[in-house]
């Protein structure tokens, strides 16, 4: 290695190539209903996506009031697995939430 270049250059990445690397990130949303009780969504969110509880009665209320909320963002099996998760216990539980999954293009 050139004496004039830094050692630390595996760690240091531009965006373009941090694209190249990294596999693709899907954001996951909670979408609100009238039916699905509050209770039950934070529950969702504690057990499936990690939350506090304090977190998740935030994001819960978020999703309430303004349609829809970001749980997480995870590469794309990892998203599929908590989408079919939420909505596999949400059936069992007689609820219609809808959880939802999209490429995060950032
Ligand atoms: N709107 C629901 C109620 O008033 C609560 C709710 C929150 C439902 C979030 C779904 O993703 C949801 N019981």
């Amino acid at each position: 290695m050139s004496p004039y270049e830094p050692e630390y250059t595996d760690e240091v990445v531009d965006e373009a190539e941090d694209k190249v690397r990294q596999p693709p990130m899907y954001r996951v949303f909670l979408l609100n209903d009238d039916y699905t009780t509050m209770v039950f969504v934070v529950e969702i969110l504690i057990h499936i996506f990690g939350k506090s509880q304090s977190g998740a009665e935030q994001i819960m209320m978020k999703v309430h009031r303004e349609g829809a909320g970001l749980c997480g963002v995870y590469p794309y099996e990892i998203a599929e697995t908590k989408v079919d998760a939420v909505h596999h216990l949400a059936r069992e539980n007689s609820f219609p939430l809808k959880c939802i999954m999209e490429k995060d293009e950032s």
